[in-house]
C-alpha cells in the first residue's frame, strides 16, 4: 500500500517544560532522516517550548486532548484553533485513559474530532476493547461501534486526514502487547469499517496505528503487518533511543 507510515510518541502526564525540551534535543538526533511521519504529544504545559525545540526539525508536534467547543466558559479546557496558534499539528483524542477516568464517552470523542478537524488539526483517535469485551469475544462490535459513533457527520475528505490508533485497553501500560497478528486482525475490521462508512478508496487510504506496549523489540512486527501503518507509542516514548529503533523500523 502506498500509506507513509506515522509514529506518534503519547508523553502522557510526564515531563516539565525544561525536560520536555531536553528529550526533544535527544530525539530529534534519532529521528533525523526518518522516511515516516515522526509526532511528538507533550502535556499542554510544555506544547509551547516544545514547538521551539522542534523548529527545523522533521518532528511535528501533537497534544493530548481538546476540547470540542471554540471558546467561551469552559473553565480548564483547551480549544483546536489555540493548540494550531503555537504550532500544534495533531491531537489525540479519545485515548483509553481518558475514556477510563476522564468520562470521555463515543459521543464527546466525535465532538473533538469534528472540533480538531475545523480547526486544521489532525485527529488521532483512539479506540479498543477492554479485557472483559476480548474475553467475550465482542472485540468485533466494540470497535466497529466506537469507530462508527466517531467518525459521525464527517466528509470522507475529512475522513482521510483522521488517524486512528487500535489501542487494546488491555495492552496499555500492562506490558502486555497483542500479538502481531491480533492487531492486525482488529486493525483491518478498523479498515473494513471505514471502508462500510466511505468505501473502498478512503479505506485504502486512512492510516491506523497500533497502541499498547509498543516498543523497540516488538515495533519491527508490529509495522510489517499489512493493515498496521504504524504506532501511537506510550512509555518507550520517553526513551529517546527506543523511540528512535521503532522509528527507524516503520
Ligand atoms: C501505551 O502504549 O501505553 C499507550 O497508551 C500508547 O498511547
Amino acid at each position: 500500500n502506498m500509506r507513509k507510515k506515522i509514529i506518534a510518541g503519547n508523553w502522557k502526564m510526564n515531563k516539565t517544560p525544561r525536560e520536555a525540551i531536553e528529550l526533544i534535543n535527544e530525539i530529534k538526533a534519532e529521528v533525523a532522516g526518518a522516511s515516516c511521519d515522526v509526532v511528538v504529544c507533550p502535556t499542554f504545559v510544555c506544547l509551547s517550548a516544545s514547538a521551539e525545540a522542534l523548529k527545523g526539525t522533521n518532528i511535528k508536534l501533537g497534544a493530548q486532548n481538546v476540547h470540542f467547543e471554540k471558546s467561551g466558559a469552559y473553565t480548564g479546557e483547551i480549544a483546536a484553533d489555540m493548540l494550531e496558534a503555537i504550532g500544534v499539528e495533531y491531537v489525540i483524542i479519545g485515548h483509553s485513559e481518558r475514556r477510563q477516568y476522564f468520562g470521555e464517552t463515543d459521543e464527546t470523542v466525535n465532538k473533538r474530532t469534528i472540533a480538531a478537524l475545523a480547526g486544521s488539526l489532525i485527529p488521532i483517535v483512539c479506540v479498543g476493547e477492554v479485557l472483559g469485551e476480548r474475553e467475550a469475544g465482542v472485540t468485533r462490535e466494540v470497535v466497529c461501534s466506537q469507530t462508527k459513533l466517531a467518525f459521525r457527520g464527517i466528509s470522507a475528505d475529512d475522513a482521510k486526514k483522521v488517524v486512528i490508533a487500535y489501542e487494546p485497553v488491555w495492552a496499555i501500560g500492562t506490558g502486555k502487547t497483542a500479538t502481531s497478528a491480533q492487531a492486525d486482525e482488529v486493525c483491518k475490521i478498523i479498515r473494513d469499517t471505514i471502508k462500510e462508512l466511505y468505501g473502498a478508496e478512503t479505506a485504502e487510504e486512512i492510516r491506523i496505528q497500533y497502541g499498547g506496549s509498543m516498543n523497540a523489540a516488538n515495533a519491527a512486527e508490529l509495522l510489517a503487518q499489512p493493515n498496521i501503518d504504524g504506532g501511537l507509542i506510550g512509555g518507550a516514548s520517553l526513551k529517546a533511543a527506543d523511540f528512535g529503533v521503532i522509528v527507524r523500523h516503520a
